[in-house]
């Protein structure tokens, strides 16, 4: 068995039952094969054993009381992935499916994502099994103060910088600060995605859907291509999917259909967004109202998005949403690219189904950069005590989107394997990381 081999076999052994972080492992070691043919001393410096180790995973518990009296309990996590090329950074996931695989696999992903912005950040993420819906927004802080109470003797502003994710938006990223700056004293940039009143940056809202569609126009222009006149089916409704149809639209596609977790929505004029943004960011209700705004669409809670005939599919949901039967489909029914919002939407199998067929697929690790990117952005502006119009935010933005896709396309093509941008992604993301991590010796 050879070196990549062993380390995942040895993983899966060590870790049981965190099956999204096998997976998440296993796509980015087999890529790194070739790369560790070059380097015998990655081997002997047990390089990719340190690199699947977390530095550490916190683990705690968040007491809380709902409005009624009723006192529950959740269970917080933060792991501390890697820090050879900058503090910890990631976001955290408030959803009842958290798990410490899923925060494992989200953060071993991250070390990747972020070594591709070029920018000096770790990687890192967090989360509770707490489900923000339903709850009143008092009982939202009282979580998010609880869970901030533990959490902040492990962060700050040049050792670990969370941010949003699924269910954590502008709302808990307050509530989160709050209690941080309450607790410590200390007004620094501990935290991203914060108001504009209080120390946040223009365009880290739109950063991760826009970020998005930057690298696949960079993508389809490669190929003579673009989004003029293309028809887009974008999963979720959430921050990334919003604003991925938002600029998506700006760059003449049309957005024909959008989802939540109890529904989808397809209309063939082309997606309301104003709707949607009133729906999901203002009123927090289910995309079932979207008939209200639109008589014409339909609604459908049954069958699944990627049923509706597009030429660009954009998975921003989450983990493992889009399947092989569901990649089969898109192919019969002439897809020719599919960029990754979420983190790992597409399953192994799928996502080598669409390499096959010469669809364009671009893994979130790259495309979803752009999101904590404009977080990095963010914690710079926080630096220096200024801040940047969105316009300059949103340039640099623009130009670290491309400069990833350059960095994936020529690393995929230097291993020989031109278009795979699963390669290129994991060994582009992984070389730099690797190096510091060689340079700072056995730890
Ligand atoms: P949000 O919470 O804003 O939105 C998530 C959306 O996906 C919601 O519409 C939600 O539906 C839907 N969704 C969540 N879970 C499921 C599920 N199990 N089945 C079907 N639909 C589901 O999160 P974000 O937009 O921030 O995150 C979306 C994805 O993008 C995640 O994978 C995240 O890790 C990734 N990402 C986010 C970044 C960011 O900056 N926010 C950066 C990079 C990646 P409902 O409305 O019903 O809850
Ligand atoms: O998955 C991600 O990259 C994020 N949720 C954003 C992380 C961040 O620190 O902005």
């Amino acid at each position: 068995m050879g070196y990549v081999q062993e380390v995942i076999s040895e993983l899966v052994r060590k870790n049981p039952g965190e099956k999204e972080f096998h997976q998440a492992a296993t796509e980015v070691l087999e890529s790194l094969e070739l790369v560790c043919d070059r380097h015998p001393e990655y081997q002997k410096q047990a390089l990719l054993e340190r690199l699947t180790e977390p530095d550490r995973a916190i683990l705690f518990r968040v007491p809380w009381v709902d409005d009624k009296g009723q006192v529950h309990v959740n269970k917080g996590y933060r792991v501390q992935f890697n820090n050879a090329i900058g503090p910890y950074k990631g976001g955290l996931r408030l959803h009842p499916s958290v798990n410490l695989g899923i925060i494992k696999f989200l953060g071993f992903e991250q070390i990747f994502k972020n070594s591709l912005t070029g920018l000096p950040i770790g990687g890192g993420k967090g989360g509770s099994d707490f489900d923000p819906k339903g709850k009143s927004d008092r009982e939202v802080m009282a979580f998010c103060q609880s869970f901030m109470t533990e959490l902040y003797k492990y962060i700050g502003a040049d050792v670990d910088v969370p941010a949003g994710d699924i269910g954590v938006g502008a709302r808990e990223i307050g509530y989160l600060y709050g209690q941080y700056k309450r607790i410590t004293g200390l007004y620094e940039g501990v935290l991203t995605g914060k108001g504009l009143t209080y120390g946040g940056s223009l365009a880290r809202t739109e950063a991760t859907g826009y970020g998005l569609i930057y690298f696949m126009d960079a993508l389809l222009k490669s190929k003579g291509n673009s989004f003029a006149g293309k028809r887009v089916v974008v999963s979720g409704a959430g921050n990334v999917a919003i604003y991925a149809t938002e600029k998506a639209t700006q760059l003449g596609a049309k957005v024909v259909a959008m989802c939540d977790s109890t529904g989808w929505i397809y209309d063939e004029a082309g997606i309301d967004l104003a709707a949607v943004k009133q729906i999901k960011e203002v009123e927090r209700k289910r995309l079932s109202e979207y008939k209200n705004y639109r008589p014409q669409s339909e609604y459908h809670t049954d069958g699944v998005i990627w049923d509706v005939p597009c030429d660009i599919a954009l998975p921003c949901a989450t983990q493992n949403e889009l399947h092989l039967e569901h990649a089969q489909t898109l192919i019969k029914n002439g897809v020719i690219a599919v960029g990754e919002g979420a983190n790992m939407p597409t399953t192994p199998d799928a996502a080598h189904a669409f390499q096959k067929a010469g669809v364009l697929y671009a893994p979130g690790k790259a495309a979803n950069a752009g999101g904590v990117a404009t977080s990095a952005l963010e914690m710079t502006q926080n630096s220096m005590r200024m801040s940047w119009t969105f316009e300059e935010v949103d340039a640099k933005l623009q130009g670290i989107m491309v400069n990833i896709f350059h960095q994936v396309d020529e690393a995929a093509k230097a291993y020989g394997q031109a278009d795979n941008f699963i390669v290129g992604a994991n060994v582009a993301g992984f070389t730099k990381v690797a190096n510091a991590m060689m340079a700072h010796g056995i730890v």
